[in-house]
Parts: structure tokens; C-alpha cells; sequence
């Protein structure tokens, strides 16, 4: 019989392989793990809202409703702020990075999230999630903002729980990816699947072609090469919701993109809370992540609410897609 395995057994497994390894960064997962529990239970009684909220804004515990971006984003900082852990928190948010912790042995790691990825779907009861990245605090200086920007490679862990029919937790910390279902009557996520890979190819793309005329002409060819009898049958699917349309190309394989548009030019995707946690996961599992001309994990980033182009899934359906965005620019 399959052992159970939960996620915080898994984190102190992993964190076995790294003999150097204190604790903290096994606690920090564990705070994540626990804000992700809050905004899983307070997701599910989305559609109540309204009931219990009377004029839509007290709810039953006379509280006031809050929005749940903003119910997300304050979870995950109460959930994080503890034993000095964490020295930064940045997220979609927020204008600015909060400053948790700023004593010099204080605070180790920086932590930048999406608190509730794809929210305007939260009305029409489609899936949504948070995504989160782990990057190290650069030690004995004193902290700033900048501390922020770092190129995606240096990401000590990342991953996002979806929020869908169950809810699911996909982190990688560099050792592959592994992938957990949170029992909702226990409140713990168990271990579903390890050393998870996407396919290398599958004939699945997934894109918003509402924008279709303002796409470069590389991804319009893209587009005609996937509609091209000879080379399909290909399927289009996109929910709109970059968790949900990610986590499907994580398990059946295929291709998102999000190119530039002429509504957004540099893409519509955030690079530090967005695209690096996911190139992250899509490379563990043996996928490949770009912005059509360098990988995601190695841009450099300017700012901390930057946005980036996004081509992420199985590697051959990746370089398809930079391919027709090269030739495209000779
Ligand atoms: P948001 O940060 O305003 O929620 O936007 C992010 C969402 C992603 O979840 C999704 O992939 C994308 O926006 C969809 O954009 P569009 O509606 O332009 O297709
Ligand atoms: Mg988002």
C-alpha cells in the first residue's frame, strides 16, 4: 500500500538533502502551506457571500467582507510574519515591498506572491490560486526594495495552490516537482504526485486570441501552424486563470502564451510573482519557459511589479512558438 504522505513531512524530507539546512526554510513553507488552508476555506464560501453578507459587507462574524485579493494578501503576511523569518514580503498587492524584519540576523528570506491569481473569475466560480516565490535575503547590508530584484534562477523554491474542484499545492524547491491535494477534513495536503514532467510534447494551446490582431506576426504564424490540418488536430483551451491554465499544461502538457499586445507591450503577466515561480516549476519538470527571446529564469528585473512576455509548457511546443518569433524578426 501507498504510504500517505503529508506536505510537511515532505518539506522536512527534502530538507534532509540539505545538510546545512536550519529549519527556517521548512517552517516558512509551512506558513504558506497554512495561508493557503485559510484562502482555500474562505474561496469555497465565495458564492456566499452575498447571502450572509447582508448589505455585502458584514459577514457572520460581524466582520467586514473583505475583498478576497485583499483577504488573500493579509493571510498570507499574518502567516509569514513569524520568529523573523522572512525580511521582505512583496506582493501583487502592494504598490511598495513591506518590510518585515530589518535587524541584520533577522529575516533570511524574501518572499513575493500572487496572493489570488485570476480573481475576476472568483464570480463565475472558476478556478483561481496563489502563486509564491522564495528568494534569499542578500545578508549583511541593510535591506532595501532592491533586495528584491532577482534574476528568477536564484529562486530558492516556488510554486502556487489552485483552488478548483480540490485544492492543490505544486512546489519545487529545485529537486523536482511534486504535487499535493489538500484533504479538506483532515486540513492537510497529501502527497499525490512526485518528480512530476510534463509531456514533451502534446497538441494542446492555450492562448487569449481575442487579441489576435495586435499579436506579433510570429505568434499569428504560430497560430496558423496549429490550426494547419497537417500539423493538428490541436485543442484550444484557456480559462483565463494563469494557475488553471498553467496547471493544466503541467499535467496534459501543451503551450500558454501570453505575447505582447498592443494593450500591453511588454505582456500582461507580472515577471517576479507570475512567470519566475512557474518557469521555475515548468523547467523541474523538464519544460521550458521564455519571453520569446531569452528564458524567463534569466531576465534580469527592473522592477518589482515588471511584466513580462510568456511562453511556458512542453519544451517542444515552446521552442515552436520562439522559433516563429525569430524568424519572424529577421
Ligand atoms: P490579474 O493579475 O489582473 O488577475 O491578471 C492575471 C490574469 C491571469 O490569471 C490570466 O492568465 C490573465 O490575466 C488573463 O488575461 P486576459 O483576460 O487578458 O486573457
Ligand atoms: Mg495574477
Amino acid at each position: 500500500m501507498k504510504p500517505y504522505v503529508t506536505v510537511q513531512q515532505h518539506i522536512l524530507e527534502q530538507q534532509r538533502k540539505h545538510p546545512s539546512a536550519t529549519g527556517d526554510f521548512s517552517l516558512l513553507l509551512t506558513g504558506i502551506t497554512l495561508a493557503t488552508r485559510f484562502i482555500a476555506n474562505e474561496v469555497r464560501r465565495a458564492g456566499l457571500k452575498d447571502v450572509y453578507g447582508d448589505t455585502g459587507t458584514i459577514n457572520v462574524q460581524g466582520e467586514l467582507v473583505q475583498k478576497l485579493d485583499r483577504y488573500a494578501d493579509d493571510t498570507i503576511i499574518r502567516c509569514l510574519n513569524y520568529r523573523n523569518m522572512v525580511s521582505m514580503i512583496a506582493s501583487e498587492e502592494n504598490q511598495e515591498a513591506i518590510l518585515l524584519h530589518n535587524s541584520l540576523e533577522g529575516g533570511k528570506y524574501i518572499v513575493i506572491f500572487d496572493p489570488l491569481d485570476g480573481s475576476s473569475n472568483i464570480d463565475v466560480n472558476i478556478s483561481v490560486g496563489t502563486i509564491f516565490s522564495i528568494l534569499g535575503q542578500p545578508q549583511n547590508q541593510e535591506k532595501q526594495e532592491t533586495d528584491i530584484l532577482q534574476c528568477g534562477y536564484k529562486q530558492l523554491a516556488g510554486g502556487y495552490v489552485i483552488y478548483g474542484p480540490s485544492t492543490e499545492l505544486v512546489y519545487t524547491t529545485g529537486h523536482g516537482v511534486h504535487i499535493f491535494t489538500l484533504d479538506p477534513d483532515i486540513g492537510t495536503y497529501i502527497l499525490v504526485d512526485e518528480y512530476k514532467k510534463i509531456p514533451s510534447k502534446s497538441k494542446i494551446f492555450s492562448i487569449n486570441e481575442g487579441n489576435y490582431q495586435s499579436f506579433p506576426n510570429g505568434v499569428k504564424n504560430w497560430l496558423a501552424y496549429v490550426k494547419d490540418e497537417k500539423n493538428g488536430p490541436y485543442s484550444a483551451r484557456y480559462v483565463g486563470s494563469l494557475v488553471a491554465d498553467f496547471h493544466r499544461t503541467l499535467l496534459k502538457g501543451g503551450i500558454f502564451v501570453y505575447p505582447p499586445t498592443t494593450k500591453s507591450p511588454n505582456g500582461k503577466l507580472r515577471l517576479l510573482y507570475e512567470a519566475n515561480p512557474l518557469a521555475f516549476i515548468a523547467e523541474q519538470a523538464g519544460g521550458m519557459a521564455s519571453n520569446g527571446k531569452q528564458r524567463i529564469l534569466d531576465i534580469k528585473p527592473e522592477s518589482l511589479h515588471q511584466r513580462t512576455p510568456l511562453i511556458i509548457g512542453s519544451k517542444e511546443e515552446a521552442e515552436r512558438v520562439c522559433n516563429f518569433l525569430r524568424e519572424d524578426s529577421h
